[in-house]
C-alpha cells in the first residue's frame, strides 16, 4: 500500500511538471503571433510552386488599407533554378519589357535597381520551402499587374492585382 503511495505521488508529480512545461512552451509560442502584425492589414496569401505557377490569377485587396503579402515557395527546387518573387508594378510599366530589363539584375535578385520606381512592391527571390512577408499600403484603386521576374517566368507567372 505504501509503495502504491508514493508511486502514485511520483505520479502526480509528473503530471504536474509535464503540464507545467507544456504551458510555458505554449506561452513562448503564442508571443510572437501577438506582438507579430498589426490586426488591420488586409492578408493576402500568395503561393509559388516547381510548375512555374502563382495559386492565383486575381488578387482583390480593398483601397485605403495596408497589405499585406505572405509569399512562400511551395516547391522543392533552389532558387538558382527555380527561384520565384512577388512583384506588383505601376499602371504605366510594360510588364515584357519589365521582365527582359530583370534577366540582367541577378545581382539584384532579378529587380534592376533602375526599376525600383516602377515597382509597388515587391519581395526577395525564394527557393524551394522559403517564405517571406512585405507589407505596403494598397495604391490607388485600380487594376496592376503582378508577376515573377525570374528569367523566363513572367509569361507564366503573372496576373491582376486590383484595388477596389
Ligand atoms: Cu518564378
Amino acid at each position: 500500500m505504501r509503495n502504491f503511495l508514493k508511486i502514485f505521488a511520483l505520479f502526480f508529480l509528473f503530471i504536474l511538471i509535464a503540464c507545467g512545461g507544456k504551458k510555458e512552451e505554449q506561452a513562448a509560442t503564442d508571443k510572437p503571433e501577438m506582438t507579430g502584425t498589426p490586426s488591420d492589414a488586409f492578408v493576402v496569401e500568395v503561393t509559388g510552386n516547381d510548375q512555374m505557377q502563382f495559386n492565383v490569377k486575381t488578387i482583390e485587396v480593398p483601397a485605403g488599407k495596408k497589405i499585406r503579402v505572405n509569399f512562400k515557395h511551395v516547391g522543392q527546387m533552389p532558387k538558382e533554378t527555380m527561384g520565384h518573387n512577388f512583384i506588383i508594378l505601376k499602371q504605366d510599366v510594360d510588364i515584357a519589357a519589365f521582365a527582359a530589363r530583370a534577366m540582367n539584375a541577378k545581382e539584384t535578385d532579378y529587380i534592376p535597381p533602375a526599376d525600383e520606381q516602377n515597382i509597388i512592391a515587391h519581395t526577395k527571390l525564394l527557393g524551394g520551402g522559403e517564405s517571406t512577408s512585405i507589407e505596403f499600403d494598397a495604391p490607388p484603386a485600380g487594376t496592376y499587374k503582378f508577376m515573377c521576374s525570374f528569367p523566363g517566368h513572367y509569361v507564366m507567372m503573372q496576373g491582376d492585382f486590383i484595388v477596389k
